[in-house]
């Protein structure tokens, strides 16, 4: 209930997966982790667009908003017991729910191939039975995460930093010796301007649009992993559609993951643009960018062994090369 309360009333009484305008169409209530008009939540905002302009009679989505309706550490549980019909969330926000998610941004292959080789239904299968969501589609793949800092670094020993992290970077970052701060992106404006970091974890694209920029020196290169921001819907309102509104948020989900191709070519124009803004690059010699993403993979892998071994052993053979 407590975050029904955080939802306008108005909006949850205004389409609680209503069935208003056409006998079969359903409209799902959709929640960003991310800040609308931003970067995380860009693929889905198209998604959204996308299916509200094909799915017509079908399906639509009504977009809620991002962390001001539910906030980000919340919006697993949200979709889980479908006070949201639909969330656009990162493995690093649920890790209560699905434990073993932080795999996924391990993953040395596309989306595409994981839907070839059976790897998407595996982690669809893992998020249905853990967390009563059917685990969509993925954007963010294509794009490393990096290393933000407000000192440089000549090596990768972190040791005497207190650096933000999500789940992603816990394991690498304090294998390297950092002190660690778990936060929401909200909060990490405010710590970097009262020095209560040194630095934090992010991926390639997105500082500049938090405004990041002007409270950061230094990015470590090279970046690591892969982001995954995924899309999913609660699994009873799934389940309760019809054949025709699943194949319709399949085809979007489809046409989204398509868009992570655009990512290269992005992640080169935020590196640009980062430049630009003042943000230097720390680019790690061979030896040291060795040591950086061996431990990365290795601290990672070890992560989410030591939370279901079998599991764990299942997806790195279809998520790794
Ligand atoms: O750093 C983070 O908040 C994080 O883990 C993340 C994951 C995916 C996209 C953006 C941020």
């Amino acid at each position: 209930m407590k975050i029904k309360t955080l939802l306008s009333a108005a909006i949850l009484a205004a389409s609680s997966f209503s069935t208003a305008a056409f006998a079969d169409e359903v409209t799902l209530r959709g929640v960003s982790a991310f800040n609308l008009g931003t970067t995380f939540s860009r693929e889905f905002e198209a998604f959204v667009d996308w299916i509200n302009e094909n799915g017509k009679g079908v399906v639509q989505i009504q977009l809620v908003g991002g962390p001001e309706a539910v906030p980000p550490f919340e919006l697993g549980n949200a979709v889980q017991s479908g006070v949201v019909d639909i969330a656009n969330n990162t493995t690093a926000f649920y890790p209560n729910l699905v434990p073993t998610g932080d795999a996924i941004h391990l993953a040395e292959n596309t989306v595409q191939e994981q839907r070839a080789n059976g790897c998407y239904d595996l982690i669809d299968r893992i998020h249905q039975e853990q967390m009563n969501v059917k685990f969509l589609a993925r954007a963010g793949d294509g794009m490393g995460f990096h290393l933000y800092l407000t000192k440089p670094i000549d090596g990768p020993d972190l040791s005497g930093l207190t650096i933000r992290t999500t789940p992603v970077y816990q394991a690498m970052f304090s294998a390297l010796g950092a002190n660690l701060v778990r936060t929401a992106p909200g909060e990490v404006y405010s710590a970097l301007e009262r020095g209560a970091i040194d630095g934090y974890g992010w991926p390639a694209q997105g500082v500049l649009d938090l405004g990041w920029d002007e409270q950061t020196k230094y990015r470590v290169d090279p970046s690591f992993y892969n982001v995954d921001v995924n899309l999913l819907v609660n699994l009873d309102v799934w389940n309760g559609l019809t054949d025709e509104q699943r194949a319709k948020l399949e085809e979007g989900a489809a046409w989204m993951e398509e868009l992570n191709a655009k990512n290269a070519e992005i992640n080169a124009a935020e590196y640009a643009k980062q430049a630009e803004a003042g943000i230097e690059t720390i680019t790690l010699n061979d030896a040291d960018a060795d040591k950086w993403l061996e431990t990365a993979q290795t601290e990672g892998w070890a992560a989410v062994d030591a939370v279901d071994a079998a599991l764990s052993k299942e997806l790195q053979a279809c998520l790794t090369k």
